[in-house]
């Protein structure tokens, strides 16, 4: 993977909520809520680079699923990427957050008609509705 890849997790729990994180930094992004996740080192690979934020970040190891469909190209040459997973241990604590929640369809909805979704994210939000809703 190349050095400009971005993954990000996409933790669904089993009764239809998913884990957000509000950004701490930087100024343009601080304080809206995105799928917890960050670059892709050198040498990992996209699981593998999930399993290693998810822990910096979250204090949770996770077992990594499948990717969400949609793959986000941004204007600076970033390639973001979403990945399902699941904390197989652990209990997820803000550790660079401002803070974490698990959100319901109905929620998310509103944080995102509220304008508070990283706006790349926001081109996940239609896969992750669906899927909220069907559990
Ligand atoms: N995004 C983004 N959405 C999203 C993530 C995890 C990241 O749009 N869900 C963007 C934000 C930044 C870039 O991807 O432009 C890198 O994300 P960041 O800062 O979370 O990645 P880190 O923690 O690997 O980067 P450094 O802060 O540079 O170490």
């Amino acid at each position: 993977m190349s050095a400009t890849t971005v993954v990000a997790g996409a933790i669904l729990s089993d009764d239809g909520r998913i884990l957000l994180a509000q950004r701490a930094y930087p100024p343009e992004l601080a304080g809206l809520w995105e799928l917890p996740g960050g670059k892709v080192e050198p040498g990992e690979t996209l699981a593998d680079a999930l399993v290693r934020e998810l822990c910096e970040e979250l204090n949770v190891r996770v077992e990594v699923g499948d990717r969400l469909a949609v793959a986000v190209t941004l204007e600076s040459g970033l390639e973001l990427i979403a990945l399902r997973a699941t904390i197989v241990d652990g209990t997820p604590t803000a550790a660079e957050h401002r803070m974490i929640e698990w959100v319901d369809a109905e929620r998310l909805r509103a944080l995102d008609q509220a304008g508070a979704v990283v706006p790349n994210d926001r081109e996940w939000l239609p896969e992750i509705l669906a899927d909220l809703l069907e559990r």
